[in-house]
């Protein structure tokens, strides 16, 4: 035990691997107690843990996984002793990797306790045949002779070079895109896509894609160890500082992975309630949105340090102590209950608002629809408006209302909701319920739908669902096939047809009248009250088709 405490006070020189003195006094232990001893050595040549291991195995413990700094090495080397003279196994390199080693060096034990050979691998540039690390041919000790810390320094450059996300001058923050399930292909290509849309959309580039298909999730690490090894590999090589899912993680899994990774790591919750909070929207809006993050985080809070610093915006910053952690619980918990008050006020004043239009009996036409389908653009061509519409999901996050004067010379109330998206987060449909609530008002939904997405029957199954979730499938819809300007022109009569919807292109008024004509049919049908029997024999159909209209 002495003799072990002793290796902590050596110093190498900041040019060597290790020092001769320390090899063969490591070597001689190791062959008396028949196990393994090995270093982490800091670039300063300071020895920072001492680990002891089997004979033929050692972990390197979590501790010293650490992060030190935004580093593309770690800045640690780790050297240690093989008895038997074995060579590097594939534990060692791929510890290499996972920890991101300056180097991985084995040393040899010869028959009688003497330094045999010495093994050295290290970490390379991203390359075309797919190689994360190289093996230097072993050499004897005694001829060993390798310039450490320039050796370290430039292939750390060198890495740099190929990591163009890391420089300053992109300024852009990269992520490895990791898409795990057991769908088909088909699906999983438009889920990765609509993830991709996404994260680009929050300014952050998508370095690489990660896909693997998967039976079981691997309850801790959510892809296998081995690819998860890879992975990090893949960010490495790329520059890629964060890893965000194309599904939802376990608060454990963020922890094991952040930690095993040592990356910021994001599931597409986060991502869409990040995306969400940058969005400008009203006051009521934002509180949604903030309590959605917070409900989300609470669970995540008492469990993990890591997702701790998004709260305060710091990445890979370590976790409070127990009874910081606390305290934060607390102010977070009270921070929950004090939006839900001031939601509740801002909801009475809506309600209000809501009873007066309604004595007025302006009928409202609320738009539903899938993100980034057209509903804004198709509320503006209406009503000669200018809300915002851009190419980019969840632009609209507050409920807005414009008079539309029909042709017939009737007014209606138009309305335009937020978007929806598959798996939308459970936390969100609950905080935006008081918004979405409004569409309890709608005499008619407008079922907004892009005909141009390659898989826009699975968005008008999603939005429907979420229709039927918010107990909406009783207000009739009307169904618009929209962006038919991208179509070729046979395809949209029988799409119509087929869906029993309009065809229309929300950016061109001249194909908007058919709308208006099943809007005034649908108003015409509800005052008549035959509507009545409609729903009760045909809940899920259309209220009015292509044909009627
Ligand atoms: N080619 C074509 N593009 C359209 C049409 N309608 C809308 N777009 C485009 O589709 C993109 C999204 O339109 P928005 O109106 O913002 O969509 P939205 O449904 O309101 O989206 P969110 O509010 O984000 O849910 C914009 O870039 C529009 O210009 C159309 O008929 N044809
Ligand atoms: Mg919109």
């Amino acid at each position: 035990m002495a003799r072990l405490e002793r290796f902590y006070r050596r110093r190498i020189p900041v040019e060597r691997v290790i020092s001769p003195e320390l090899a063969r006094a490591s070597a001689e232990l190791s062959y008396e107690i028949r196990r393994q001893i090995g270093f982490l050595i800091n670039r300063r040549g300071m020895i920072e843990s001492v680990i002891v291991g089997t004979d033929r195995q050692l972990v390197i413990p979590l501790l010293a996984r650490s992060r030190s700094g935004p580093r593309l090495l770690r800045g640690v080397r780790f050297v240690h002793t093989h008895l038997k003279d074995q060579p590097l196994t594939k534990d060692d390199l791929t510890d290499l990797a996972l920890l991101r080693l300056d180097l991985m060096v084995a040393i040899g034990v010869g028959a009688s306790g003497d330094l045999a050979q010495i093994f050295v691998a290290h970490l390379v540039p991203e390359n075309s045949e797919g190689k994360t690390c190289t093996e230097l041919a072993p050499t004897p000790f005694h001829a060993f002779q390798m310039e450490c810390q320039e050796f370290v320094q430039s292939l750390e450059s060198e890495i740099a070079k190929d990591a163009p996300a890391l420089t300053a001058t992109k300024g852009r923050p990269g992520a490895l895109l990791i898409s795990v399930f057991g769908r088909s292909w088909g699906e999983q290509e438009e889920r990765i896509q609509e993830t991709r849309e996404l994260i680009t959309s929050q300014g952050i580039d998508v370095l690489d894609i990660v896909e693997q298909r998967l039976a079981n999730v691997n309850p801790k690490y959510v892809v296998g160890m081995g690819k998860l090894t890879d992975v990090i590999i893949q960010a490495l090589q790329s520059g890629a500082e964060m890893l965000i899912f194309d599904r939802d993680l376990t608060p454990t899994q963020i922890r094991s992975i952040s930690e095993m990774t040592d990356m910021k790591v994001l599931d597409r919750t986060q991502l869409i309630l990040d995306i969400f909070a940058k969005r400008d929207h009203s006051q009521a809006g934002k509180i949604q949105v903030e309590l959605a993050q917070l409900k989300y985080l609470l669970p995540r809070l008492s469990q993990t340090s890591t997702a701790f610093s998004r709260l305060g915006g710091g990445i890979g910053a370590r976790g409070p102590g127990e009874t910081k952690l606390e305290t934060d619980l607390r102010r977070v918990r009270d921070r929950i209950s004090h939006l839900e008050r001031e939601l509740k006020s801002l909801t009475k004043h809506r309600v209000q608002q809501r009873t007066k239009r309604t004595r007025h009996q302006v009928p409202v036409v609320s738009i539903v629809g899938y993100t980034n389908a057209g509903k804004s653009t198709l509320l503006n061509t209406l009503t000669d408006s200018h809300v915002s519409a851009k190419d980019r999901p969840f632009e609209t996050l507050d409920t807005v209302s414009r008079r539309l004067r029909l042709s017939v010379g009737r007014e209606i109330i138009l309305t335009d909701t937020v978007g929806f998206i598959r798996d939308l987060p459970q936390g969100l449909l609950k905080a935006f319920r008081s918004t979405l609530e409004e569409l309890h008002d709608a005499d008619l939904l407008l079922h907004v739908i892009d005909a141009s997405a390659s898989d826009f029957d699975q968005q008008i199954h999603v939005v429907e669902a979420i229709l039927a979730e918010l107990e909406l499938k009783k207000v009739p819809r009307i169904f618009v096939l929209n962006k038919c300007d991208r179509l070729p022109p046979g395809e949209v009569e029988t799409l119509c047809r087929r869906h029993q919807a309009i065809g229309v292109s929300a950016l061109h008024k001249d194909t908007l009248q058919p709308i208006h004509s099943a809007i005034v049919e649908g108003l015409r049908v509800l005052e008549e009250g035959k509507i009545i029997d409609i729903v009760e024999q045909e809940t899920d159909s259309p209220l009015c088709s292509a044909s009627q209209a």
